[in-house]
């Protein structure tokens, strides 16, 4: 299955600050989203497959797929597009047997070695970071930077997002890297104007 990495969201509902989450997430597909990670750490099972089944309609209405955050159980239960694992959840090739060849698998990583042995062992994608510093994941790691982020992307075929800390302000340096696209929380999430915000990224990402 072929997805456009250009402008991805990854969920937070931290960031909502009393605002309705399937409306946030709306404004942002209409601002030109092009794919969607749900991202949930403190929900029971129940309102975790509750929600994806919600944002799993709502993101195909803009024609946009739905990638699952470490939930195997709850992409598979939503038939979501895909599932995004990293370092301490369950292993690629494990992931790649229950979920089949035709779905989507993502797999975070900081270094080439993680790359590429992401690469190796059948990762669709790789989300790679925190390039910069971020507010959004407070184990994220130390940031790679620009140079981290080219390294990782040479090392390997498979399309490279990055992640962490990216926004309007460094999206050309970020997009000089050759990636694929970017991963985003707060940037977009955390715009008061959350569809402008969306569209200004891809403007940029156009240029
Ligand atoms: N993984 C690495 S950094 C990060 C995740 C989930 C957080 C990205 O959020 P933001 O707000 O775009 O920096
Ligand atoms: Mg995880």
């Amino acid at each position: 299955m072929h997805l456009d990495y250009t402008l991805y969201l990854v969920t937070d509902r931290s960031w909502l600050k009393g605002r309705d989450f399937f409306g946030v997430v709306e404004e942002a597909l209409q601002g030109g989203v092009s794919l969607v990670q749900l991202r949930e750490k403190e929900v029971s099972s129940r309102d975790f497959y509750n929600i994806a089944l919600k944002m799993k309609e709502l993101a195909a209405s803009y024609n946009v797929p739905l990638i699952v955050n470490d939930r195997l159980d709850i992409a598979l239960a939503v038939d979501a597009a895909g599932l995004h694992i990293g370092q301490e959840d369950l292993p690629i090739e494990v992931a790649r047997k229950i979920m089949g060849p035709g779905k989507i698998i993502g797999y975070s990583v900081s270094n080439v070695e993680q790359a590429v042995f992401g690469e190796k062992h059948g990762a669709d994608y790789l989300g790679a970071g925190p390039v910069y510093y971020t507010a959004s994941k407070s184990d994220a790691g130390k940031p790679i930077g620009v140079d981290g982020l080219k390294l990782i992307k040479e090392s390997v075929k498979i399309p490279v997002v990055a992640i962490g800390g990216v926004g309007l302000n460094n999206l050309e340096q970020v997009k000089k890297t050759g990636i694929a696209g970017v991963s985003v929380i707060s940037a977009i999430l955390g715009s008061r104007e959350i569809r402008s915000a969306a569209r200004e990224f891809i403007v940029a990402w156009k240029k």
